[in-house]
C-alpha cells in the first residue's frame, strides 16, 4: 500500500483526543457511581476541535471555555490529578474542588475559565485580548462557545469592540447544531459568517471532525492574529455525541442523528489517517493503553483526596485591592 505523507503532529493530536475520550469516559462511570457532584457536559464526538485549536497555541495566549469543556483544559495541558479532583469535588482540584465541571480555571495555563452561563466566556476572553494587546505580550486570547451562543447579544458587542481595537482574540464556534434540546437553526435567523462579516472580521468554517484541518486552519488565524490583523471568528461543524448533559435521555433526537454523530467520530477518522499512513493499529493501541492507564492512576488519587475545609468555601471570593494606577511603575 502506498504511504499517504503524514503531518508531524498527527500522533500528539490523536493522544490528545484519546486522553479526552478516556477521561469523559471515565467521567460516565464516575457520574452514574454518584463520585462527581453537580452536572457534568461531555464532549464525546467535539473532541478533535480541542485538540486540534489547542495545538495552534502556545504559552503566551489564554482561554475560556463554556460548560462543556472539559477537552478544552486537558488539551490545554492542564494536569490530570488536579483535573480529576476539581471534576470530584476534592480539596487537591485546581480550584480547590469548589468549581467543578463547569468552573475550572488555571490562570498559570491561561485557562481563563470554563463558565455556566451560555455566552459568557466571549466578554472574558475579549478582555484578556485587550490585556495582551496593552501589555504587547504577543498573545492571542482564545474563546469556545458553542452555536447557542450566537444569539447572545454580547457575541455581537464583542464582535464590534474586537473590531474596532483589532484585538488578538480568536472566535471559536463548536458548531453541534443543538442548544441544549433544541435544533439552533429554530432560534438564531442568522449565519455565523453573515454576523461576523457584518463587524468586517473574517470567518473561516471548518469540519470540525478533522483535528488535522481544524489544527491547519486555528494555526494560520493564529499566525495572523499574531501579525496584527485583528480578530477571526472560526466556525468547527461537529458531533455533540451524548445528552446536552451526563443522563440526558435525548428522546429530542432521531435515531439516524445520533448513529451520524458516531460514525463522524473525529478518533476514528484520525486512526484511521494514521493506520494509511503506515502505523501500525498495534503502536496506536498502545498509545491508548498508556492513555487509560493514565486516567485510570489519576482517578484513584482523586479518590483517595479529601473534600475541602468548609473553612475553604470563602476563600478566593475576593482579590487584594490592586494598587493604584498613579502609584505604579
Ligand atoms: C445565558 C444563559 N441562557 C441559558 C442558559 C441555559 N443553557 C445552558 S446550556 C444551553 C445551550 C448551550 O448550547 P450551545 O451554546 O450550542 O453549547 P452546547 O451545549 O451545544 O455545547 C442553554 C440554553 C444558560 N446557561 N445561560
Amino acid at each position: 500500500m502506498k504511504k499517504v505523507k503524514e503531518r508531524p503532529n498527527a500522533l500528539p493530536l490523536y493522544r490528545t483526543m484519546l486522553l479526552i475520550r478516556n477521561v469523559e469516559e471515565s467521567l460516565i462511570k464516575l457520574f452514574s457511581d454518584s463520585e462527581v457532584p453537580g452536572f457534568i457536559h461531555l464532549s464525546l464526538g467535539q473532541e478533535g476541535v480541542a485538540a486540534g485549536v489547542m495545538s495552534a497555541l502556545d504559552s503566551r495566549d489564554s482561554m475560556a471555555t463554556t460548560h462543556r469543556g472539559h477537552g478544552h483544559v486537558l488539551a490545554r495541558g492542564l494536569d490530570l490529578d488536579l483535573f480529576f479532583k476539581e471534576i470530584m469535588g476534592k480539596a487537591g482540584g485546581i480550584c480547590g474542588g469548589r468549581g467543578g465541571s463547569m468552573h475550572v480555571a488555571d490562570m498559570q495555563m491561561g485557562i481563563l475559565g470554563a463558565n455556566g452561563i451560555v455566552g459568557a466566556g466571549i466578554p472574558i476572553a475579549l478582555g484578556s485580548a485587550l490585556a495582551h494587546q496593552v501589555r504587547g505580550t504577543g498573545g492571542t486570547a482564545v474563546v469556545f462557545f458553542g452555536d447557542g451562543a450566537m444569539a447572545e447579544g454580547v457575541l455581537h458587542e464583542t464582535l464590534n469592540i474586537a473590531s474596532l481595537w483589532k484585538l488578538p482574540l480568536l472566535l471559536v464556534c463548536e458548531n453541534n447544531g443543538w442548544s441544549e434540546f433544541s435544533p439552533t437553526a429554530l432560534q438564531f435567523a442568522a449565519k455565523l459568517k453573515d454576523l461576523a462579516s457584518a463587524f468586517g472580521i473574517p470567518h473561516t468554517l471548518v469540519e470540525g471532525n478533522d483535528v488535522a484541518a481544524v489544527d491547519d486552519a486555528a494555526t494560520a488565524l493564529v499566525a495572523a492574529i499574531r501579525s496584527g490583523t485583528g480578530a477571526q471568528v472560526l466556525e468547527c461543524v461537529t458531533h455533540r455525541v451524548r445528552g446536552h448533559y451526563e443522563g440526558d435521555p435525548q428522546k429530542y433526537r432521531s435515531a439516524t442523528e445520533l448513529a451520524t454523530g458516531i460514525e463522524a467520530d473525529p478518533i476514528r477518522r484520525a486512526r484511521g489517517a494514521l493506520v494509511e499512513a503506515g502505523h501500525s493499529p498495534s503502536v496506536l493501541d498502545g498509545i491508548e493503553h498508556e492513555v487509560l492507564a493514565l486516567v485510570e492512576a489519576a482517578v484513584g488519587r482523586a479518590r483517595a483526596d479529601v473534600q475541602p475545609d468548609f473553612e475553604a468555601a470563602i476563600a478566593d471570593v475576593y482579590t487584594p485591592a490592586a494598587a493604584p494606577i498613579e502609584s505604579r511603575a
